[in-house]
């Protein structure tokens, strides 16, 4: 099965209706799919790995933010936070790099979610690929993802 199917089998059996945007070019970052959609670059949902007490933890942040690792450690209840490489995100997600979407992943993954996202009413999130976004509802995205809503952004610089 393609990547966008993965991520569209995900949402329609999560009883999502949307559509999956395909564009002639990157969406590989926030900045790109920002760019591509015509939106915020705070509307777009980094979908971003770590490992907290070695487990691997998906964190749906803002485009914008940061992830404080220190939030997130409190988020999560556990001591150790690190970022995970390249090939951890692929195995643990199924998806590389630039294309990581919040669910269609072989194992559920426990998930964080950034609040500054519920602060719109439309959110774009990468499909599967570098060059496929879909929108969602924020709180959708959070009843699909079962994800735990937390203060996460690190407050010392803007963009991340
Ligand atoms: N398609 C876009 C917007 S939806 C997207 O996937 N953005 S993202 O933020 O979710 O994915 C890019 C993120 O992957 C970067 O912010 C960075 O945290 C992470 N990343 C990029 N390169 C590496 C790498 N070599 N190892 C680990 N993480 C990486």
């Amino acid at each position: 099965m393609k990547p966008t199917d993965r991520v569209l089998a995900a949402l329609q059996s999560g009883g999502v209706a949307t559509d999956i945007l395909e564009f002639p070019h990157s969406t590989r970052t926030a900045a790109d799919a920002a760019a591509a959609v015509g939106t915020t670059v705070a509307q777009i949902v980094k979908s971003l790995v770590f490992l907290a007490d070695a487990q691997p933890v998906l964190v749906l942040a803002s485009g914008a933010n940061r992830v404080d690792a220190t939030k997130l450690a409190r988020a999560a209840g556990v001591r150790r936070i690190a970022k995970a490489n390249a090939d951890v995100v692929h195995e643990v997600t199924g998806f590389a790099i630039g294309g990581v979407p919040p669910v269609g992943h072989p194992r559920p993954l426990p998930v964080y979610i950034d609040r500054d996202l519920l602060g719109f009413e439309i959110v774009y999130a990468a499909a599967g690929t570098p060059t496929s976004v879909f929108s969602i509802a924020p709180a959708l995205l959070q009843r699909l993802t079962r994800g735990t809503v937390a203060d996460l952004r690190e407050e010392s610089e803007g963009q991340g």
